[in-house]
């Protein structure tokens, strides 16, 4: 196996793109990826500020690493979320890397900063722990984002993650999230641009990156993400990605290209009139965001002591 580029013995391939790579050049072909969906979606110029959200895992990590190499500002955003020994050892990993690299980290912790954790917010809510997790997070990108007066949040979503997600969109006919499902969504009032700067990245490749580049990333599956109905669509999508490669790849970007027009009314439709929260000022089609609601629920209930940021 050879090397496309230099023809150097390869260290890896990639069989959707019929290519094989030696260290350099696969890195190299990392950076040109991700610059490709920087410029096709337009995401971000070189002035701009960058807040990456990063989790201590390999894709986080990657982006974090890669959009710096590019050359582009770019500080991380680490959410201690209380996972026990899970979050601590993410924790220690992203500071870890931050420092080694000189980058800038920018800490919000659940317990300390807003009075719950994750394990507690879905035993006294009855969610999925990944419903209150995702709720949580997406609310303190945002708060952070605004907060720090960036440009833009990148998340590390990568092409796996993508394809999944649209896949469950698709099986459900959900037009609203089929709305909002693109790697760019542009700023609004009360809300920061976000990307999704490795859709074109695949799993496989994102672990490869940090392994060749010695990042130590928390290997670990998250261990509240078990009945996570992602997992399942990603076996899926695997399965039929042996058989074909590229499948994958084409179902998330034909819908980039051809479907996801078709959508992006019923995503504004959804949105609908937006207030301010009554706690904390966020955009809500109620009087209270779902995030305050989801906090006073669990904290409600919960005699810990608050030290609110906000
Ligand atoms: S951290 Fe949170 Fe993930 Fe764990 S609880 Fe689910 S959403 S799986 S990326
Ligand atoms: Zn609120």
């Amino acid at each position: 196996m050879k090397c496309r580029r230099c023809k150097a013995p390869a260290v890896i391939d990639i069989r959707r793109h019929n290519a094989a790579f030696c260290r350099d050049c696969f890195l190299h072909h990392c950076k040109e990826q991700v610059k490709k969906a920087i410029d096709e979606f337009k995401m971000f110029g070189p002035d701009d500020n960058i807040l990456v959200a990063v989790s201590g895992g390999k894709d986080s990590l990657a982006l974090w690493h890669i959009l710096s190499e590019l050359g582009y500002r770019a500080d991380g955003l680490y959410i201690g979320l209380g996972i026990g020994d899970y979050s601590d050892e993410s924790g220690v990993r992203t500071r870890a890397f931050a420092q080694a690299h000189g980058y800038t980290l920018v800490e919000v912790s659940l317990p300390s900063d807003y009075g719950y954790d994750i394990p507690t917010a879905a035993s006294r809510t009855n969610r999925a722990p990944c419903s209150s997790c995702g709720l949580s997070k997406r609310h303190l990108f945002n708060k952070a984002a605004l907060d720090g007066g960036y440009d833009v949040l990148a998340t590390g979503h990568n092409l796996d993650d993508e394809a999944a997600v649209l896949l469950g969109n698709v099986l459900h006919w959900e037009p609203g999230y089929l709305g909002r499902q693109y790697p760019v969504l542009p700023a609004a009032d009360g809300f920061a641009k976000k990307v999704k700067p490795l859709v074109k990245m695949g799993e496989r490749e994102m672990a490869a990156y940090c392994v060749l580049l010695d990042i130590d990333y928390q290997v670990e599956e998250c261990p509240m993400a078990e009945g996570n109905r992602h997992l399942g669509y990603k076996e899926v999508l695997n399965s039929l990605e042996q058989r074909s490669p590229g499948a994958k790849a084409a179902f998330l970007s034909s819908f980039f290209s051809r479907g996801h027009d078709h959508f992006k009314d019923a995503a504004h439709v959804e949105k609908g009139e937006l207030n301010s929260c009554d706690e904390c000022g966020s955009p809500t089609t109620g009087t209270r965001c779902a995030f305050c609601a989801l906090r006073n629920r669990v904290i409600s209930e919960t005699p810990v002591s608050i030290g609110r940021k906000d």
